[in-house]
């Protein structure tokens, strides 16, 4: 039996198969009740259909978000707020599995690998924000002002919020979002990645379902030029947060300067992963393989360009090969699966792309590197794909391909790599593997990433957050400097001898 042909399990988890936006509490179609298909990767059938949202739907939306804002969120003391997000914790655990199956069947991520690895993340992530809920407070600077005149700093939540999620990690991107807005007390419109939005739309009445005020976070689905662009150029939205390619995040900033939204921007990366021959190799060489294939590449923070040690560079491709090879690409619902199938068939193609112009400019393909097809050519599958001899000048090591695509890259000494890694026009994350705590805090402190992972990849911790340096974009995410950028501040001057 081909997977095009497997009855889908759990069916009904779908529920209604032609989706509607989610505002002010209450599912609406598009005023000008047009759909678009939403597709399983795994088998590029239709899973659901979605209602295309127009600036007009956007509009909806916003005004539904500022009258929450405006109205019974309002009366909502920090307390509160937390007890909300608690039971919205709670209500999402519970329904872990189900939003997960979603997710899968909509984005082909592993569904076993998610929720064995990816549940205590993303409900520590929004139990951080339900902490932070409590914690907002203003300030009583000590002043150089004359003793009558007392001063305060006071923080007010900015309004509503739009957010534009990508398709790669719905569930985790969006408690960046719903987090801080709640915490905060921010109201907001959510516009999820036309590719993958059936998760955060059952999120949505997860929140209602907890307490959550209808109006104070709404979703309105529909394709990033008209929805998503709508919402970025909205003059009632207060604060955006975008995270997609670097190229739509430059048409975010343009957009947002009609009423000056804040912005939080996460964009692409092409991050250095760098392996010192005094590394060892048994945790390098699996450590460094799921920093690229993690998610089948797609992931902002991949380590796709590895610099490997000379001495050890011959012994690391090697490896890193054997392991590739032995990394089950498969159907994301099977038990063993660690890499599903890309988002679709336009992803495929870009990244065929890209191992096409490696070989074009003269790395050496080692393994994989082809659509894969058998029983699962009807999804959008690519081998795990190793090439070596990269220089840092070539396409495959300056652009983002975001697919399981690995290039290595020699290297001899510490400051060439360094020089190296910093000539990126990227900026978001990267990863030493090293015994030597002299070369480990050089890396740490020479490069300019916004995470520096040692001897590990990919880990996250809420309460630490990440961001980007150069094109990867700006604003943190998580952490004390996510909760400031929800919040105005605003100075008081007491003058109490008037
Ligand atoms: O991205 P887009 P795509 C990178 C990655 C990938 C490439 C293209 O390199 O190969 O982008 O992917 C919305 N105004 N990342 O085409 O187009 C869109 O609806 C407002 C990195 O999917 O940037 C979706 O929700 N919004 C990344 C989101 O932007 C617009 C995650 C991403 O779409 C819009 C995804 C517009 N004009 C892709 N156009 C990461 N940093 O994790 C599109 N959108």
């Amino acid at each position: 039996m081909t997977l095009r042909e497997r009855p889908l399990p759990r069916a009904r988890l779908l529920g209604e198969r032609d989706k509607r936006h989610f505002i002010d509490g209450k599912w609406i179609a598009s005023l000008k009740e047009e759909r678009i298909e939403t597709f399983n990767p795994a088998t590029g059938t239709v899973l659901a259909t979605l209602s295309r949202g127009r600036a007009e739907d956007v509009d909806r939306a916003v005004r539904a978000a500022r009258s929450a804002f405006e109205g019974p969120w309002r009366s909502f003391t920090p307390g509160a707020r937390q007890q909300i997000i608690m039971r919205f914790a709670e209500l999402f655990e519970k329904n872990f599995e189900e939003l997960t199956l979603l997710e899968s069947l909509d984005m082909g991520a592993p569904l076993q690998k998610r929720l064995r690895a990816g549940k205590s993340g993303i409900i520590q992530t929004i139990l951080y924000f339900a902490a932070q809920a409590r914690s907002i407070g203003g300030e009583n600077p000590h002043n150089s002002l004359a003793g009558n005149v007392t001063t305060m700093i006071v923080k007010a939540p900015v309004g509503v919020v739009g957010a534009i999620i990508p398709w790669n990690g719905p569930l985790f991107s969006q408690m960046h979002v719903l987090g801080p807005v709640l915490a905060t007390g921010c109201t907001a419109v959510i516009k999820p990645a036309e590719d993958a939005s059936l998760a955060i739309l059952r999120t949505a009445e997860l929140l209602l379902e907890a307490g959550l005020p209808p109006g104070v976070v709404n979703v309105v689905t529909g394709i990033g030029a008209e929805a998503g662009a709508a919402l970025a150029a909205h003059p009632d939205v207060n604060r955006l947060a975008f995270t997609g390619s670097t190229q739509v995040g430059r048409e975010i900033i343009k957009a947002s300067a009609g009423n000056m939204k804040r912005l939080q921007l996460e964009l692409g990366g092409k991050s250095p992963d760098i392996v010192f021959a005094d590394a060892d190799l048994d945790k390098a060489v699996p450590g460094v393989a799921m920093g690229v294939y993690a998610n089948s590449g797609q992931i902002c923070f991949a380590g796709t360009r590895i610099f490997v040690q000379r001495s050890v560079q011959e012994q690391f491709v090697e490896r890193l090969s054997a392991y590739s090879k032995s990394l089950k690409v498969g159907d994301p619902l099977e038990d063993d699966t660690v890499l599903g199938p890309l988002i679709s068939q336009r992803q495929l193609d870009r990244v065929l792309g890209y191992v096409q112009s490696g070989q074009a400019e003269g790395a050496s393909l080692v393994s994989g590197g082809s659509r894969i097809g058998g029983k699962l050519a009807e999804g959008y599958y690519l081998e795990p794909t190793v090439f070596g001899g990269v220089s840092n000048s070539m396409k495959v090591a300056r652009e983002e391909i975001f697919g399981p695509v690995a290039s290595v890259i020699p290297f001899d000494t510490v400051e060439e790599v360094l020089q190296l890694a910093n000539d990126s026009p990227y900026g978001l994350a990267s990863g030493v593997w090293s015994s030597n705590v002299n070369t480990v805090m050089r890396m740490v402190h020479g490069i300019q990433a916004g995470t520096v992972w040692v001897n590990c990849y990919g880990m996250i911790d809420p309460a630490v957050g990440f961001g980007g340096y150069k094109e990867s974009g700006y604003g943190w995410k998580g952490g004390e400097a996510q909760i400031d950028g929800y919040l105005y501040q605003k100075a008081a001057y007491i003058n109490v001898a008037n």
